[in-house]
């Protein structure tokens, strides 16, 4: 096989906040068809579609209750089918998103297993017994509260590891294994190509389900069922069964995994995944590991850390997926950059700093023209299951509501969610009725049509990028080694294959800069060619440069 996607660039689309056609404020299928053309026009090579199947949308569509059908909001499998064939005229792929370590409690399978205990789909879910009149264990739900919760009818608990309403499914059941392979294959025989897999590292627990006595943090359980014993022996069941039948890709999201692990998600060799998405250089602005508090980005903890994951995937031969933007994050160019002053150069500097690493870079929707955090001040603005939960939350724990808000408008998975700016027209071009979640109040300066008119503008540097990746196969294989390692103003890395090398200097602060060549760069200055870079003055390598606010240069030489 050609694993084509080690050298695509990946578009990830959130469906419900992506372009509406229908006036009812949600977006839809059509919507993402009439916008195919401008992202071909962007370059990109394969469509994500984060979940659209029929839910009841507690968790935006995370939450499924058929696997088999789309949500009415979004269309109906006609336009699905319209939408696949659209895709791939145009030369572009399409994955789906596969949610199979939870449901929705609307599925079938856990309306039948919730009815009785000896009900044939019982099994599907993790049903236990109470322990002394409480909760099986003192695991935490990744939304807050309690993982467990209490049926009445049959007087036993379910697992949810996120909202009430997603029950974990059980795994060690040998018929929901084969359940789920039939519906991928359903999937794949309607020509999709492949599939994001939602928390797959989380889908095989400790059937001793032990409590967890906090000796290693968080402490909330995690480390009974992340990466858990039989993961690596379900993905390849999963392989031998689907995916080895299929040319396709797949990505693991991988929630607080290892890179150990991650090699044997990835390393093709194990026939599992194409590759895998981990967050650990997206922690490094939470103090002491807490998501729902607020400090500065430790910038020498993030070389480190995506450093680390660019050396030891490789070694092992696993293959990393590169992003810094999904649904569940703020915004990279308000959280590591700078959205105002800034705005333009900082995008561009991130950009080229992810994009030119080694691995399957991914773009997430507006990212590709600097869409910021909306910086709402209202919970009323905010809509996020998660969100909701940990405002109350921090109310219990005595925050007061001025605190709570900063806390939220940094954090919230809302900041990405909200309706991507096509134009300055009302609401943002997204929709003619009332947005399900308000625009953010920047979309007239901040929208595509304005980006697609001005060719110095973040969507051309993204052309860019992507482009450049196809022309230089140095990008996708090259070897990555970072420079200045304690440098706390400047990201600089090189890629290296063969004799050719690709210099990549980032600033990351709004100051100047300088650049000394290090060594082993000095005798080849003069062959040095200039990429990329995103200022409109051209700078050519020098033994000593000097760089303006977050710009960044990059160099080629062969
Ligand atoms: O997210 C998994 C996950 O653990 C997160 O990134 C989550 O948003 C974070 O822990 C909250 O602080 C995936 C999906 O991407 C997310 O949208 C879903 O809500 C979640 O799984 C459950 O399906």
């Amino acid at each position: 096989m050609n694993e084509w996607w080690r050298k695509s660039v990946v578009y990830q689309i959130y469906p419900k906040s992506f372009n509406d056609t229908t006036g009812n404020g949600v977006g839809d299928l059509q919507g993402i068809i009439e916008k195919l053309d401008y992202l071909r026009d962007l370059g990109v090579d394969v469509l994500w579609l984060t979940p659209v199947y029929a839910s009841p949308q507690k968790d935006n569509g995370y939450d499924i209750a058929d696997y088999y059908s789309i949500h009415e909001e979004y269309g109906n499998m006609d336009d699905f089918d319209r939408l696949l064939k659209e895709t791939h005229q145009r030369g572009m792929k399409l994955i789906m998103d596969l949610v199979v370590n939870h449901t929705s409690t609307e599925h079938n399978w856990f309306k039948e297993s919730q009815k009785s205990k000896d009900n044939p789909y019982r099994d599907f879910y993790i049903w236990k017994d109470p322990v002394e009149g409480a909760e099986p264990t003192n695991w935490q739900s990744k939304f807050g509260g309690n993982a467990w919760e209490y049926d009445e009818k049959t007087g036993q608990y379910y697992l949810h590891l996120f909202d009430v309403t997603q029950a974990d499914l059980n795994w060690e059941n040998e018929t929901l294994r084969k359940h789920v392979y039939d519906m991928m294959h359903f999937w794949f025989e309607k020509g999709i190509d492949g599939f994001r897999l939602d928390v797959i590292n989380l889908i095989s627990k400790d059937q001793s389900f032990p409590n967890d006595d906090g000796s290693v943090a968080p402490g909330d359980g995690r480390k009974f069922y992340t990466d858990g014993p039989r993961v690596h022996e379900y993905l390849q069941e999963m392989n031998n069964e689907v995916l080895s039948k299929y040319d396709s890709m797949t990505v693991g999201e991988m929630s607080s995994t290892s890179i150990e692990h991650c090699i044997k998600y990835s390393n093709p060799a194990r026939k599992e995944l194409s590759m895998t998405f981990n967050f650990h250089h997206l922690k490094v602005d939470y103090p002491n590991g807490e998501k729902w508090a607020i400090a500065d980005f430790d910038f020498l903890a993030l070389k480190q850390i995506l450093t680390k994951w660019q050396v030891e995937m490789n070694k092992g031969g696993g293959w990393n997926a590169l992003f810094w933007c999904n649904h569940d994050q703020p915004r990279v160019v308000t959280r590591y950059g700078n959205d105002t002053t800034y705005h333009n150069e900082s995008a561009k500097m991130l950009a080229t700093t992810i994009h030119l690493m080694q691995g399957t870079p991914y773009i997430y929707q507006g990212e590709e023209f600097g869409m910021t955090d909306p910086g709402f001040e209202s919970i009323e603005d905010y809509r996020d299951v998660e969100t909701l939960n940990y405002y109350r939350i921090m109310k219990e724990k005595g925050l007061n509501e001025e605190e709570i808000m900063e806390i939220i408008k940094r954090k919230s998975r809302d900041n990405s969610r909200t309706p991507v700016q096509w134009n300055d027209e009302v609401n943002a071009g997204f929709t003619t009725g009332t947005p399900w979640i308000p625009v953010a109040a920047n979309y007239k300066e901040i929208n595509a049509e304005r980006a697609v008119a001005d060719e110095s503008s973040i969507f051309y540097h993204y052309k860019k990028l992507i482009q450049l990746r196809k022309d230089y196969d140095i990008l996708t294989v090259g070897n990555y080694r970072l420079l200045l390692e304690e440098d706390p103003q400047l990201f600089v890395y090189e890629r290296v294959q063969g004799n050719e090398k690709v210099l990549v200097i980032n600033n990351f602060y709004g100051k100047e800069g300088t650049f000394e060549v290090p060594e082993e760069w000095v005798d080849l200055i003069s062959s040095c060619e200039l990429l990329l870079s995103n200022y409109e003055e051209k700078q050519q390598l020098k033994p000593r440069l000097q760089l303006k606010p977050y710009e960044s240069l990059v160099y080629y030489t062969k």
